[in-house]
């Protein structure tokens, strides 16, 4: 297999879930982290559990992998400190582990979120001003910053992945938009982590959806292209294709529930 090693973090959650079956194809060995329980090991698996907020964990998880799929942390707005924990310190924590380590190549799970304040009407592209839509954007943000600095600073090359909404499929209009197929989302890594040359990449992750707010034309060198759509649930909303319908902000701008969710205090 390419890769001897695969660390994913966030193994546990809804996308690490998919991925801790979908990545033994592309490792002999991927390691799993979470916070809570992953229950046994499986055969290929190794599962270590803690916390991204501590950098002594992190740097001992970080023996002998070869490149990361970083799935772990906070994955929806929150009150800030989870956030910073997990997202920021966390985030810290683990690049510096991947340079110890001299790690290749990350692929990080970003997300639409970075941009979730600009208007449905709107074609946002990678190379546009970060506009994010709550604490949890700003720490994508932070990610994305923080990896294009490893990467000027050290070549460590990241894949950043603006996630649209990676579900078995669609909960309502606004996901018709950002839906991405979980088999697009494997076929988006399978290219960041097997395109010889990435760099620092900023990629969107949809599937070939009718409607479309972010336009990939700087990432065309992963060669992901889109197998599925979220036409075929396009019978479960059916005024979807006037959306955004009212004026209020969740169908203002691209963030949709996102934007009115924050700021949470302690
Ligand atoms: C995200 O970034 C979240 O991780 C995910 O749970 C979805 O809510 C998604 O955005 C979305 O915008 O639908």
């Amino acid at each position: 297999k390419p890769f001897k090693r695969i660390l994913l973090t966030g193994a546990g959650g809804g996308l690490g879930t998919i991925l801790r079956e979908r990545a033994k194809a592309w490792a002999d060995v991927v390691r799993l982290n979470d916070v809570k329980d992953l229950g046994p090991a499986r055969e290929g698996e190794e599962i270590v559990i803690g916390d991204l907020g501590d950098r002594d964990f992190v740097l001992n998880m970080m023996e002998g992998v070869d490149a990361v799929l970083h799935f772990g942390g906070i994955s929806v707005e929150d009150k800030f400190e989870p956030i910073m924990n997990a997202n920021i310190l966390g985030l810290h924590h683990l690049y510096e582990a991947v340079h110890k380590c001299g790690v290749k190549r990350v692929i990080y799970a970003s997300s639409s979120h970075v941009v979730g304040y600009y208007e449905t009407t709107e074609l946002v592209d990678a190379t546009m001003p970060l506009r994010p839509d709550g604490f949890y954007g700003v720490s994508k943000a932070f990610g994305e910053a923080l990896s294009r600095y490893y990467y000027d600073r050290f070549g460590t090359e990241t894949v950043c992945l603006r996630i649209g909404s990676s579900f078995p499929e669609p909960k309502n209009s606004r996901m018709m938009i950002t839906y991405l197929a979980y088999d697009d989302l494997v076929e988006l890594i399978r290219c960041s982590l097997f395109t010889p040359r990435v760099g620092h990449t900023i990629t969107f992750g949809t599937s070939d959806n009718p409607t479309k707010w972010w336009d990939n034309k700087h990432a065309s060198h992963l060669g992901y292209v889109p197998k599925h759509s979220s036409s075929q649930f396009a019978g479960n909303f059916p005024d979807s294709a006037a959306y955004p319908a009212a004026g209020d902000a969740p169908t203002i701008y691209q963030g949709g529930p996102f934007v009115t969710a924050g700021p949470m205090y302690k």
